[in-house]
């Protein structure tokens, strides 16, 4: 095929993505893949959903949505109207005119990125390219990989790209629960293996998204994915070692913090805790830092962040020991109750929880160990599995100390302070409110 029918086929696909003509498949329907898909759906488009997990595509089919931004009803509209299916099977992939990845992307114990999802995704695909798509990688990964692992799995067999398919990355910026910013009024960033690949993924995602844009690669936009949450890993380093630094001068952290944010310019609060968690924050750093390994150059700024977010859990249990002591308790045996088991406020999910990790090491001191999260109603730590408990006054008072670790809204924090022996609190839930018995991070 020479240059014009090159430019025809490019042609042909962008007339698609922009008439709305064009089949879309999305791979992975979680928390990113699923609420796409529908914004998707919504504009016109038909949207074939796949994923390997049979209940999940039950639950689309039923117009029965498991993440929270993705309303039911929308759900069930775009199902019944056929705007969206969901298929456990991968042979439509051959109709489609884009293909979006949306799978996970796990980092090993090893410390190692593990991309073994996206290369199972991108041979199914490749196996199935009668259209010449547009694939799309959104799961986050290191600089490169959309280059060095998924071109040339789909250049098996002598396809070409710009002839045969086209390839970008567009890094995800789904945030669960954002009041404010939805797939819509997020802007998209997209970078192509070729010029055709940004022109074709800029002209699809546009179409959804108010504003596009476009890099010179997809090593740019896989860095801009890794620099954003980098940026958060690091600064939330620093005002963790901030909190570490007033503990010893006597100063309360958050007051400090807060009367720096009062500075209209140049500065961006963060806020210390117990340490970080979520599948972004401490993952999406360590792939930079991995891959920079291979490549000679020691990160060390990142590191040293990922050291002192590392640190915060035994920081938080010494904490809750040095209190203790001034009761004459030992951490053994004493009764401890956990207010929030998720990693962050509002949602339900704990993956990754500092919690986790402050409620293992109580565990291993020989704690009595209790939680009270509505949101998670039961986890495991140490092979053990916990329940919330009910949030009652003699709950409170039963306690050795009552330690706050993720700030929750709904809960009369006032309350605990007055009816807990003592409080630690890593979250300043108890903001405002000063007592004998009540200490904070
Ligand atoms: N954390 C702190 N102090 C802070 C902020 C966060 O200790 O000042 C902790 C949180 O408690 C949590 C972890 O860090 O354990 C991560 O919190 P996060 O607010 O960064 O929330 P995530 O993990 O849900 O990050 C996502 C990211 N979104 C995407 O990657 C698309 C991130 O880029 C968003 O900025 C973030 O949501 C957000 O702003 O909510």
């Amino acid at each position: 095929m020479h240059q014009a029918e090159h430019t025809g086929t490019i042609k042909k696909l962008e007339a698609r993505f922009k008439d709305r003509s064009a089949r879309v498949g999305i791979l992975g329907l979680g928390y990113v893949g699923l609420p796409l898909a529908v914004e998707f759906g919504r504009r016109g488009y038909r949207v074939t959903g796949f994923d390997v997990s049979p209940q999940r595509v039950r639950d689309v089919r039923r117009g029965r949505s498991y993440v929270s931004d993705v309303d039911s009803r929308d759900l069930a509209r775009l199902v019944r109207s056929r705007f969206l299916k969901a298929e456990e099977r991968f042979d439509a992939l051959s109709e489609q005119d884009a293909v979006v990845i949306c799978v996970q992307t796990p980092m090993r114990k090893t410390k190692e990125p593990d991309i073994s999802n996206i290369v199972a995704a991108v041979r199914e695909i490749a196996g199935r390219m009668r259209r010449s798509p547009l694939v799309v990688l959104e799961s986050t990964t290191y600089p490169g990989a959309t280059e060095e692992i998924i071109l040339p799995e789909l250049q098996k067999g002598g396809r070409r790209l710009g002839r045969d398919f086209f390839l970008a990355f567009s890094p995800e910026r789904v945030d669960p629960g954002n009041p404010v910013y939805k797939i819509a009024n997020t802007p998209k960033v997209v970078g192509g293996a070729d010029p055709a690949s940004t022109r074709l993924a800029s002209a699809l995602y546009a179409q959804v998204i108010t504003k596009v844009v476009p890099v010179s690669s997809t090593r740019a936009a896989e860095v801009v994915k890794l620099l954003e949450n980098t940026f958060r890993a690091v600064n939330i380093a620093l005002v963790n070692e901030v909190a570490l630094i007033c503990h010893r001068l006597g100063l309360d952290a958050w007051e400090v913090i807060g009367a720096a944010a009062t500075k209209p310019f140049g500065f961006m609060p963060f806020y210390p805790g117990p340490g970080i968690g979520g599948h972004c924050i401490p993952k999406d750093p360590q792939l930079l830092s991995w891959k920079m390994k291979t490549l000679n150059f020691d990160p060390r700024f990142i590191q040293l962040a990922s050291t002192v977010n590392g640190s915060m859990p035994e920081h938080t249990v010494r904490r809750i020991a040095a209190l203790l002591n001034e009761d004459r308790k030992a951490l053994k045996s004493s009764a401890i109750l956990v207010l929030g088991a998720a990693y962050k406020p509002g949602i339900e999910d704990y993956r990754e929880s500092p919690s986790l990790d402050v409620m293992d090491l109580l565990l291993q001191a020989g704690a009595k160990v209790r939680y009270h999260d509505r949101f998670v109603p039961r986890l495991e730590v140490r092979g053990r599995t916990l329940r919330s408990v009910p949030l009652t006054d003699a709950a409170l008072r039963s306690a050795a100390c009552v330690v706050i670790l993720t700030a929750h809204a709904g809960i009369d924090y006032k309350n605990v302070v007055r009816r807990a022996r003592r409080v630690f609190d890593a979250r300043n839930a108890t903001r405002g409110l000063i007592s004998k018995n009540l200490q904070r991070l």
